[in-house]
């Protein structure tokens, strides 16, 4: 993919790239909006197939933090830093990774405070040391350093809470034997499993990590199928915990369920699959809507000066926004991604105006 075409089609900000030759890394950061505050929004490192695709997914998943900010009412921007890696992240030597660290930080230094980075896929509170040491513009630092620690509990809580307003939409009011299927048991989705088990939920679970699939199957009772069995998997809620964009109109037509419902950023690869959804009458909790505890959490806890309890208080305020939403989607015989969108749309019309 080219690189004109992957910025043409997009009315953020501002997105910057660097290749780091003696890494291999390749290192963007795109600050989608900077209108309600500064942008925020985490690091992920990953194989791209290519550089384009790298800052592809860094431009769109800086919109959809734009509109996680405004969903949960944070007073930020939306912005995101994708590393493209020359291998995974496991296989690269210490050293290799601390230097890429250190050009990510001299980056961030660069903005100099309109884009705060934290945690995301590939990256956890101790990478989020490391930045914040050497240039202060990270949130997600551990709390042996003085931070707020993951964001994956307080991102499971949400998702759960998402789930729940999904399926009482769907007519399911308690999840007692549905049969709940687990896309992903990495933090977040091994978390949204526990807590779905703990409400009588049966579960279906697939990982690329079979270590992970041995600890469901053994702590949880999941049953495990594999990575390639789940998407159109026949159950009552499907729960898309790993990477985004899989949901086109091909894979929306196919998917066997009531409610889908995630933590996943980017779960639609199209606007037209939300409405393939919607046709089909299976209710989709909006991703940025569903898995906006993460950024509560850190936002929370970093900006605002909120202790654990309010964070909960706010993460459990996700059905509220859901409900506003289902009730738009249905009033205005819209998909419930469009009526996000819209709520989204009015909240920054009416802060510019
Ligand atoms: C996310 O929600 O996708 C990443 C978490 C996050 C939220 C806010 C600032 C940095 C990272």
């Amino acid at each position: 993919m080219h690189i004109d075409e992957v910025v043409h089609s997009w009315p953020g900000r501002l997105c910057c790239s660097r290749f780091d030759e003696e890494t291999g890394a390749f290192l963007t950061i795109a600050v989608d909006s900077t209108q309600r505050g500064p942008a925020a929004g985490g690091t992920r490192a990953m194989v791209y197939e290519s550089f384009g695709d790298a800052v592809r997914d860094a431009t769109r998943l800086a919109s959809s933090m734009t509109s996680k900010m405004v969903a949960a009412g944070l007073p930020m921007g939306g912005g995101k830093s994708v590393i493209a890696l020359p291998v995974p992240r496991a296989q690269l030597e210490p050293e290799v990774w601390q230097r890429i660290l250190d050009r990510h930080a001299e980056n961030l230094a660069m903005l100099n405070g309109s884009y705060f980075t934290g945690p995301d896929i590939g990256t956890g509170p101790a990478d989020m040391d490391v930045l914040h040491q050497r240039c202060g513009f990270a949130f997600g630092r551990s709390e042996q350093a003085g931070g707020p620690g993951s964001s994956a509990p307080e991102t499971a809580h949400g998702v759960y809470v998402a789930v729940r307003a999904a399926a009482r939409e769907a007519g399911m009011p308690e999840l007692d034997g549905a049969t709940v299927v687990v896309q992903g048991l990495g933090a977040v989705g091994m978390d949204v499993a526990r807590r779905l088990a703990g409400q009588g939920a049966r579960l279906v679970a697939a990982d690329v990590d079979a270590l992970a699939c041995e600890r469901a199957a053994d702590e949880l009772g999941a049953r495990i199928i594999g990575v390639d069995d789940v998407l159109g998997f026949a159950g009552d809620v499907f729960v898309p915990c790993a990477v985004g964009n899989m949901v086109d109109d091909v894979v929306a037509s196919g998917i066997d369920t009531r409610v889908v419902a995630g933590a996943a950023n980017n779960v639609l690869a199209s606007d037209s699959a939300a409405r393939v959804l919607s046709r089909r009458g299976i209710v989709y909790a909006p991703d940025f809507v569903a898995n906006g505890g993460g950024a509560i959490h850190l936002i929370g806890r970093e900006v605002l000066g909120w202790g654990p309890e309010k964070v909960a208080a706010k993460v459990e305020d996700i059905a509220h926004t859901l409900e506003r939403i289902f009730r738009t989607a249905r009033a205005l015989r819209i998909s419930t991604d469009e009526a996000a969108h819209r709520l989204v749309r009015e909240s920054l019309d009416q802060a510019a105006a």
